[in-house]
């Protein structure tokens, strides 16, 4: 089955729990109450890649994100460490993170890829096109799928090249990064051919505006999670190895019910 990423971001602004786990206390709680409810991972992020969203000096970041990540190691959980940072990744991973989880596919930071391939950690490659506040001005495309497949193989290639094998490596197409409403469902549908690329899959659609959209609007946290719940399942269906979500149990509820279904 599909395995759940629960999101621990300790950040003042991320768009939909921004500043809720800022203190650490607050977020290594959070995090214990997310693998209770069945995460098999926790995902720490100290920096908000929300549209529009400012960068956060890697020194702020770690401030934020290396007693978390600690913490929750030291009680045996998978940690994985959302940045796009070379030095917070390398400190992360010395600190017990076991997935260096990067949006942006290694783009963001040159040493990236090299900090990870030093480490035996797995790396998340993101597809990306440029930072939080230009992201929506290069969602242009011919063909989205085609675009992305393309693109996030050229990540894989440069991070096998970079020392990461193959076996080390997770792709994810970034829903929301540089792709507006209908581009992510064409993303979604083609979910098979991204697996096609040879490693393990990530979706995050976690309270997305394109599943809002899809509602018919402004849906709240309650509508968004149920949404994210669906896709968790079809994600399922369609082979990714896990999703990254704020809202555990509703995931769980879903899995299992489809799970039931079949067996
Ligand atoms: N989305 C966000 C942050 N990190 N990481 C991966 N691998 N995939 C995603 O889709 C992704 C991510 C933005 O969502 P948030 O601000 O709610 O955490």
């Amino acid at each position: 089955m599909t395995l759940v990423m629960g999101i621990v971001n300790v950040t003042p602004d991320s768009f939909s729990d921004g500043g809720r786990f800022l203190d650490p206390d607050v977020a290594i709680a959070h995090a214990r109450s997310l693998r209770a409810q069945g995460a098999d991972m926790l995902d720490v992020g100290g920096e908000s890649t929300r549209p529009g969203a400012e960068r956060v000096a890697p020194r702020v970041e770690q401030q934020r994100v290396l007693p978390v990540v600690e913490a929750l190691a030291s009680e045996g959980l998978i940690v994985s460490v959302d940045t796009m940072n070379a030095t917070t990744a390398r400190a992360a991973v010395a600190a017990g993170a076991r997935i260096v989880n990067d949006v942006s596919g290694g783009m963001a930071d040159p040493d990236m890829l090299a900090a990870v391939a030093d480490t035996d950690a797995d790396i998340a490659l993101g597809h990306w096109r440029g930072p939080s506040v230009e992201m929506y001005a290069r969602a242009e495309y011919d063909d989205v799928v085609a675009e992305v497949l393309a693109e996030l193989q050229e990540r894989v290639d440069a991070a096998e090249a970079a020392g990461i094998p193959r076996a080390r490596i997770v792709v994810d197409p970034g829903i929301g990064f540089g792709k507006r409403g209908e581009q992510n469902w064409q993303v979604l549908r083609a979910l098979p051919r991204l697996s096609g690329l040879g490693c393990r899959v990530l979706i995050g659609t976690s309270r997305k505006r394109f599943l809002a959209e899809a509602l018919g609007g402004d849906a709240d946290l309650g509508r968004r999670d149920l949404a994210t719940a669906v896709t968790s399942v079809l994600a399922d269906r369609a082979g990714a190895w896990a999703v990254r979500v704020h809202d555990v149990p509703t995931t769980r509820d879903a899995l299992a019910v489809a799970h039931a279904w079949e067996a």
